[in-house]
């Protein structure tokens, strides 16, 4: 629908409602380009997911403005804007049916060709079938258990199949290996041309070769740069390398 994946924030601030505490996203302001991959990394409770829910409008800024493709986010028609933006959640919601059913929603009228090619860049093609029902594998109730690596790959494929300009994954790879995540990291640039990819995560392994990244702490960003650059130049993201 014409929406690329740049996104800017401009000034940006972000209050809960009703919250006594102060702003949780304090002047933000960043750019990320079509194709370009963005790591986001912080402590615990620094804004990270708050951050990247200002995009979807999963919350609204209360200051400033989120941009895609250089339109304010309150001026795009809600439906086109999460059908460009795919989110995939720190915490994964799969429902009882077979995995098919869970790789369809969102778009149920995807092929079987495109939830195969999806869930080969999620690494969840292989493990899949192995099941003797393949993809009518069901899960949940009277199904399969899938381990919390499998249900975050499954997860992630998921968002695929959706063909978005721009993918949020929030901190969604933390129980699959390093080896895998790294070859998911790879494959996804083959899949979309110029995905903005977005990585929120708490292991430096897992945006140490994005395009660049950003250190976010108490809601600002206290870095921004590659892995060499921040190394060098910023105190806290050496920290996090270190822990
Ligand atoms: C940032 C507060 C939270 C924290 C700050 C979701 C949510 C968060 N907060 C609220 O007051 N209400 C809410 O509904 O906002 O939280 P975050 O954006 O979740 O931080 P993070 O993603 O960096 O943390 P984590 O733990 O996911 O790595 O003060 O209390």
């Amino acid at each position: 629908n014409g929406l690329t994946g740049r996104i800017d924030f401009e000034n940006v601030f972000f209050t809960y409602e009703g919250a006594a505490s102060d702003a949780v996203i304090k002047n933000i302001n960043l750019t990320c380009m079509p194709g370009e991959t963005v790591g986001i990394i912080g402590s615990t409770g620094a804004g990270k997911s708050s951050l990247v829910g200002l995009i979807p409008r999963f919350y609204d800024v209360t200051a400033g403005s989120v941009k895609v493709n250089g339109e304010d986010v309150k001026n795009i028609n809600p439906r086109r804007l999460r059908e460009k933006i795919a989110v995939v959640p720190q915490k994964t919601l799969l429902f009882t049916g077979t995995i098919s059913d869970n790789l369809r929603w969102g778009k149920e009228d995807a092929s079987q060709q495109e939830i195969e090619a999806a869930a080969k860049i999620a690494a969840a093609h292989n493990f899949i079938m192995a099941f003797p029902e393949g993809y009518q594998t069901r899960l949940g109730q009277g199904g399969v258990n899938l381990s919390g690596g499998q249900k975050q790959r499954i997860s992630i494929a998921r968002a695929l199949v959706r063909k978005p300009a721009i993918l949020i994954m929030d901190d969604c790879t933390s129980a699959v290996d390093v080896v895998t995540e790294t070859k998911i990291r790879e494959s996804l640039k083959k899949y979309v041309d110029n995905l903005t990819c977005l990585i929120i995560a708490q292991r430096i392994t897992s945006v140490m070769d994005a395009d660049k990244i950003v250190v976010l702490d108490n809601g600002e960003i206290i870095g921004i740069g590659t892995h060499e650059e921040l190394m060098k130049s910023c105190a806290v993201y050496q920290e996090i390398f270190q822990s």
